[in-house]
């Protein structure tokens, strides 16, 4: 059978983007469209990105190239080697080779690679597909929005739970008759518990040849490749969140904000790079947590954890990412401007929790949610660090991190830098905090009962600094006004002597 040109459909398939029978994909016939994926020097580069995202992110393109050939798709992929430095020019070496009528592409995740995309000068129409990989598409989160004056998680959580009937009792009320066992995932570490030693993954060939050029290309980014244990396809995916639900499900609503000494992932999943780059899907991820609760092998607070961290906040912060960009990458509500302190790069720091969350960061592209943002964070929001800086920071070390999930996560929750947008106070907190979530103090040169002198633990002097120095904007927030007062109620001379230290421990911390 002969086709007409314009029957021929060329389809980019990007990075991220690699679940059949998903946006561009849904309607795609082997026969008639063609498919382009290119790894290309663009993208590997806009960030310094963990060597562990850039192999995990090419070897999953090229697996799922291998899946859509066997499924009878003719699949022009570019692998970095040919030196394409971009997407676009990806896409005209494709059009050469098979003469499409139109190029087709599901929305980008992120508004930098949408915005580049949507101004390509192209040979032949083009057309965006809507993504249809979110629970909650763009036109329904902006209903949602549309008339709110604040855009709190918790009443969006509670529709998606209603939408998607996850956790809902026969009568469409919350399963537990609440919505939220927040208050029952804050347990620390006390190391009385066992954590599971998740099975060994040997690379297959295509992961190994990956691995090799992304240690020959990118000597100098972050990442240990000799410890790369991510799954590469979606049964591999699959297996890993099928081992989750056996031997951490049980024990995660429990320890979600707990800090180990001993592990780096404790009783987290793991799954969210998998879920960014579409080899798991959210809903069946939330589903089979469910049907592990109804059938009694985890309680309530651990599978409401799950699914309020994956149908609520996942669906939330790419909600609010498209709501507000691009004016929301510009926010610095604080007026942070310190640099970002060398030791970002090394993890070589005295303070035990911050150097082990560092490092076990750049070496394994991993940290769970409460280092990510009460370590890292919390001491960044203290020290007033650039926005910019600890954004692209987080962009390029974690393997799940895009920029519709990280830039909420970090310029909003984590820097408070949009004033209160995403969080109605800011995430900071002093040693204490850190102490009772976990054991990371007894190992520590720094005493968290201490404010001032040598052996004080930074974030104490840190907190108390933060709180003066904003005071002005803490003095009109209600959630804010307790810890302010417990400042202005110390003695002057206090006062001065902990602003001093703090001066001097910014100054030690940053050379
Ligand atoms: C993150 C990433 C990297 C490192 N490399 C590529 C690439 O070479 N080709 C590609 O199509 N996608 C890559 N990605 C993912 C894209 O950056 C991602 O699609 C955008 O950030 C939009 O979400």
């Amino acid at each position: 059978m002969v086709m007409s040109i314009e029957s021929k459909r060329l389809i980019l398939v990007l990075g991220d983007q690699l679940t059949p029978r998903r946006g561009a994909l849904a309607e795609a016939e082997p026969g008639r469209d063609v498919i382009v994926m290119a790894e290309v020097a663009e993208e590997a580069n806009y960030v310094r990105h963990n060597q562990h995202k850039i192999a995990l992110i090419f070897s999953a393109m090229r697996h799922f190239c291998a899946e859509l050939r066997e499924a009878g798709f003719e699949v022009i992929y570019v692998p970095y080697e040919t030196g394409l430095p971009s997407l676009y020019a990806a896409v005209m070496l494709a059009l050469e080779q098979c003469d499409a009528g139109k190029v087709l592409c599901t929305e980008a995740g992120e508004y930098r690679l949408q915005a580049a995309i949507g101004s390509w000068n192209l040979p032949c129409d083009f057309e965006w597909v809507k993504d249809d990989s979110f629970l909650v598409d763009h036109s329904a989160f902006n209903e949602w929005a549309d008339g709110r004056k604040t855009f709190r998680m918790e009443y969006f959580y509670r529709e998606v739970r209603r939408t998607y009937q996850l956790l809902l009792q026969s009568d469409g009320s919350p399963e537990g008759d609440r919505w939220n066992f927040d208050a029952e995932n804050r347990e620390g570490w006390r190391g009385k518990a066992e954590v599971p030693e998740p099975p060994l993954l040997e690379p297959d060939a295509i992961t190994a040849e990956v691995i090799s050029l992304v240690q020959s290309k990118f000597p100098d980014n972050p990442g240990q490749l000799e410890h790369f244990q991510f799954a590469t396809t979606r049964q591999g995916a699959e297996k890993q969140f099928r081992w989750f639900l056996e031997y951490c499900l049980p024990s995660f609503g429990r320890f979600q904000d707990a800090l180990a000494e001993a592990s780096p992932w404790l009783f987290h999943a793991r799954i969210s790079m998998y879920l960014n780059i579409g080899l798991l899907e959210p809903l069946a991820v939330c589903r089979s947590v469910e049907e592990e609760y109804r059938a009694g092998k985890c309680d309530l607070a651990a599978a409401e954890g799950f699914i309020r961290q994956v149908a609520g906040w996942r669906e939330y912060v790419r909600g609010m990412y498209w709501l507000q960009m691009p004016d929301y990458a510009n926010l610095n509500r604080l007026d942070a401007v310190a640099p970002l302190p060398d030791f970002f790069w090394t993890g070589e720091t005295d303070m035990r929790c911050l150097s082990r969350a560092i490092g076990q960061s750049l070496d394994l592209g991993y940290a769970h949610h409460i280092q990510r943002l009460m370590v890292i964070g919390n001491f960044c929001l203290l020290t007033g660090i650039d926005i910019g800086q600890v954004c692209d920071w987080y962009l390029g070390v974690y393997v799940d991190a895009f920029e519709w999930v990280e830039l909420p996560n970090t310029l909003g929750m984590a820097l408070h830098a949009d004033g209160g947008i995403m969080a109605s106070k800011p995430y900071a907190a002093s040693g204490k905090y850190i102490q009772r979530q976990g054991d990371h103090c007894k190992q520590c040169r720094y005493s968290p009962a201490k404010v001032t002198g040598d052996d004080a633990c930074p974030y104490n002097s840190l907190y108390w600094r933060f709180l003066h120095k904003h005071s002005a904007q803490w003095d009109l927030n209600p959630r804010m006004k307790l810890s302010l007062r417990n400042w202005q109620r110390k003695p002057e001379e206090e006062q001065v002597a902990i602003l001093e230290w703090a001066e001097t421990v910014t100054a030690q911390l940053q050379s």
